[in-house]
């Protein structure tokens, strides 16, 4: 998709507060500061349109941007930030699950991972959630460019094995550095978007 029109709707915490609209959305869950918001941004082809951070935690609420007039994408706030008090991640907690459980416009999760490490236990406990409730994923492995060539199969092999990663499940290595990943990501979001 060659997008020309982007803009962000709304920041919403409540149900209440989430766009009235039937459009289709793309949610973007991650570990914090592993760079959802910069795989939006690249997609988009924008620099900035979400706000990233080298802090981690920039991303509070849950983010609608919406891309063409096709469908929403929606930035998720990052899991697994050390220095959120454990109220706050409660909810966060909530937030994010009733998000994923209840919205009916919701047609795919974009697992972002860090591609240079094994999955954390965030990561793995959120890929497991999402096939609970039978979300399908797109998992993407990120900043692939900081990772020699010749050793990409090993990490991709390496995180799918630790995900228990599901074939019918789309995985994409990927960079916003080089924009390494964009047509596929593009390819395996497409088929959701559509009406
Ligand atoms: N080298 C490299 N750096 C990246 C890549 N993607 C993101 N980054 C960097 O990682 C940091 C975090 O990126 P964000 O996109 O803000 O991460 P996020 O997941 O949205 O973070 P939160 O909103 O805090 O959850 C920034 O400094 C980015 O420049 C990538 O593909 N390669
Ligand atoms: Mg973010």
């Amino acid at each position: 998709m060659q997008v020309h029109q982007a803009e962000i709707v709304i920041s919403a915490v409540r149900p209440e507060q989430y766009p009235a609209t039937q459009i289709p959305e793309i949610a973007l869950a991650g570990r914090s500061n592993v760079g959802k918001s910069s795989f939006i941004n690249t997609l988009i082809n924008r620099k900035n349109l979400a706000r990233t951070s080298s802090k981690p935690g920039k991303t509070q609420t849950l983010n609608f941007y919406l891309i063409e007039q096709a469908f929403h994408f929606v930035d998720v706030p990052g899991y697994g930030y050390a220095k959120v008090s454990k109220s706050e991640k409660a909810k966060w907690g909530q937030m994010i699950e009733t998000y994923l459980t209840e919205r009916e416009q919701l047609q795919a999760v974009i697992s972002v991972v860090d591609a240079r490490h094994e999955p954390s236990k965030d990561d793995i406990q959120m890929y497991q959630f999402l096939k609970y409730y039978d979300i399908p994923t797109i998992v993407v492995a990120t900043k692939i460019d900081k990772i020699p060539r010749g050793k990409w199969n090993k990490h991709e092999s390496m995180i799918k094995k630790a995900l228990d990663f599901q074939s019918e499940d789309d995985f994409i290595l990927f960079s916003a550095e080089t924009k390494h990943g964009k047509e596929a990501a593009w390819a395996a979001i497409e088929p959701f978007i559509m009406e």
